[in-house]
């Protein structure tokens, strides 16, 4: 195979393309280079059957039932796998509830007068306070907004076994009682995680079904509580999103000006960044050496919360990042936490590039670190911002931007999609009931260089309009797709006629573009709503989830919290469980039978749109529709 033809297998992205022919060619070393040299990946890894979690191992088990059947200690392939599952769980439910925390604490310190960060949505304050039982009435604003970051906070302390205020206020009664009568109502966010690396710790609990059961608690304190309330009150901090324009891709870059990349996924200190930029005193300054401006990129979900929010462009998802680097044009990558690559420095190394890292949480050898705090804010943005500028006289001549860019219409956050629809859902239920819109599909998560760059995505996406189903996206996939143009007005064009009609009367994008990924939870507010609505359950509803290309663990969470809330879903890439029949058994089958929800496994995206759209189908007949 020639070099060409080798790159040409590893994304449908030109810009991509493009710059892994320039990385290849300075024998600059890439995700991909890395992936091959891994390969063949570790048979025991794949299966999930080797523990780490003692040292009297480490241990594996023979996958053919051979000997070694047992750990030291006793524990089973069932046992081994189960664990290795739940602590995948509780690892995404910590990152994304710990951002949650952040986003919480910033809240309560703005009310209190503490931190720069006002209350930019006053309409959606309310009603989140209204949601969680808070008396409006007479309180000024930082008030209700300091009771509000107390319930939050109370989510990740509570002691007692009574269950989230944001769960509470927010799940649909019937998934409710559901819950309650499994017993898997999350106590507090914090407990459910430390539970589930007490319980897998050498000796506790053996059992696969209570291991997945916790991993099921913990996952709802995921998406109905850490990730929730990082939504919503970012939305009060920063904005709810609105339909806003955009544009997707490396072509981005702007080669006259500065350019800033923030990559990451919290919004507090990209919001500021954006802020100093745009002020005078930057601008000026960038002036002074020669650019013509400052231009602000994002990058995976801190480029997601811009881009829904205001319109920031976005360079790309998480396989990008390092290509983004390789453009020579970018002065600083300006990186918070969670999906940044380690080999960022390294590469920056060959340009002018600065990685300049800002959580106390996320240090990374080689780049420059200018700790963020809130206190701070806008003093420590100006200083980021000044530090890109004053980079500019040191980029290289050799710059190389792909001229590659889409334009998308972003920020369908619940809210603005009821709006789209005159104010109610009825539009849009009866757009279902006449079979005009089939179903509605969440597609989610990252991309995973073992997948086709991006093609997952695409494909999945491609399939599920054209057969007139509506998609709704976060994370990478939405990237994805906004480099695709699945989320243009011109993508109508593209869906049967049902969601074509639909679309065109309501001026909208067959794909919807709800944020980053712990907006996965808008989903399941719009689940629950639709629900609620029908009067049913959303395990009746005709909808599913999916995430083509994932890799991280916070897609096993959130994976974990679609199935229960009951939604089938469908991963691309075979998570590390087929050592325990026992395990794949309850997640691709018992699941239905306790909470209405189950895992599938499809690599090829056409056949996961037809098991999709079977089980439409069949909830739609069972619906009488
Ligand atoms: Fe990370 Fe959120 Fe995955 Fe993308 S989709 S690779 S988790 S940036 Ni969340
Ligand atoms: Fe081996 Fe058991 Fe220790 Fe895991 S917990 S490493 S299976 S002895």
């Amino acid at each position: 195979m020639s070099a060409n033809d080798k790159i040409n297998e590893l994304t449908i992205s030109q810009p991509t393309k493009e710059m892994l022919s320039i990385a290849k060619e300075k024998g600059i070393e890439t995700t991909w280079d890395r992936l091959e040299k891994q390969e063949p990946h570790c048979g025991f890894g794949q299966l999930g059957i080797c523990c780490r979690n003692c040292t009297m191992g480490p241990c594996r088990i023979d996958p053919f039932g051979g000997e070694p059947r047992k750990g030291v200690c006793g524990a089973t392939a069932d046992t081994i796998v189960a664990r290795n599952f739940a602590r995948m769980v509780a690892a995404g439910t910590a990152a994304h509830s710990d951002h949650g925390r952040g986003v919480a604490l910033t809240l309560l310190e703005g009310a209190e007068g503490k931190a720069p960060y006002p209350i930019k949505d006053k309409e959606k304050l309310k009603s989140v306070a209204t949601k969680l039982g808070i008396e409006i009435e007479g309180k000024s604003d930082e008030e209700i907004a300091k009771e509000i970051a107390k319930k939050a906070l109370e989510d990740f302390s509570r002691q007692n076994e009574d269950t989230l205020n944001f769960l509470k206020a927010y799940a649909p009664k019937k998934r409710f009682e559901l819950w309650k009568s499994l017993g898997v109502l999350p106590r507090n966010i914090d407990r459910e995680v430390v539970d589930i690396m007490h319980r897998t710790s050498i000796g506790v609990d053996n059992d696969p079904l209570s291991l997945i059961v916790q991993s099921i608690k913990t996952s709802l304190a995921d998406g109905w509580g850490g990730s929730l309330l990082a939504t919503e009150l970012q939305d009060i901090l920063f904005g709810t999103p609105q339909p806003v324009k955009g544009f997707a891709d490396l072509g981005v870059l702007d080669e006259k000006k500065v350019n800033i990349i923030v990559h990451g996924h919290e919004p507090i200190l990209s919001e500021k960044i954006v802020e100093a930029a745009e002020s005078e005193e930057m601008q000026k300054l960038a002036k002074e050496v020669g650019a013509e401006g400052i231009n602000v990129c994002g990058m995976c979900c801190t480029g997601n919360e811009l881009l829904v929010r205001h319109g920031v462009p976005v360079a790309g998802n998480f396989l990008q990042q390092e290509l983004a680097i390789i453009t020579g044009a970018v002065e600083a990558m300006v990186v918070d936490v969670q999906c940044i690559m380690p080999s960022l420095p390294d590469i920056a190394k060959c340009y002018h590039t600065k990685i300049i890292s800002t959580s106390k949480q996320a240090k990374f050898p080689g780049a420059v670190h200018i700790e963020f705090n809130e206190e701070n804010a806008d003093e420590i943005a100006k200083e980021i911002v000044k530090t890109a500028i004053e980079n500019f006289k040191n980029r290289k001549k050799s710059v190389h931007i792909p001229n590659e860019k889409k334009e998308c219409i972003v920020g369908f956050s619940v809210e603005a999609i009821l709006s789209a629809l005159g104010g109610s859902l009825d539009a849009l239920i009866d757009a279902i009931k006449s079979g005009k819109i089939k179903g509605a599909v969440g597609i989610v998560g990252c991309n995973n260089p073992k997948v086709k760059h991006n093609y997952a995505h695409v494909e999945l996406t491609k399939e599920l309009i054209k057969n007139d189903i509506l998609v709704v996206q976060t994370g990478c996939a939405a990237i994805a797709c906004a480099e695709a143009g699945l989320l243009s007005l011109d993508a109508i064009e593209l869906a049967g006629d049902g969601l074509k009609e639909v679309c065109k009367a309501l001026n909208v994008p067959p794909v919807l573009h709800l944020g980053s990924c712990v907006d996965c939870s808008r989903i399941l507010v719009l689940l629950g709503a639709l629900a609620e609505a029908l009067g049913v359950d959303i395990s009746d509803l005709p909808v599913a989830g999916a995430a083509p290309e994932w890799m991280s663990e916070k897609a096993v969470a959130i994976g974990t919290y679609f199935v229960a809330s009951g939604v089938f879903t469908v991963l691309g890439v075979v998570p590390p469980i087929l050592g325990s029949k026992e395990v794949v058994k309850i997640a691709t089958q018992d699941a239905e039978k306790l909470v209405g929800g189950k895992f599938a496994v499809e690599t090829d995206p056409v056949k996961a749109a037809k098991l999709i759209i079977k089980h439409i189908e069949e909830k739609r007949e069972k619906l009488g529709i």
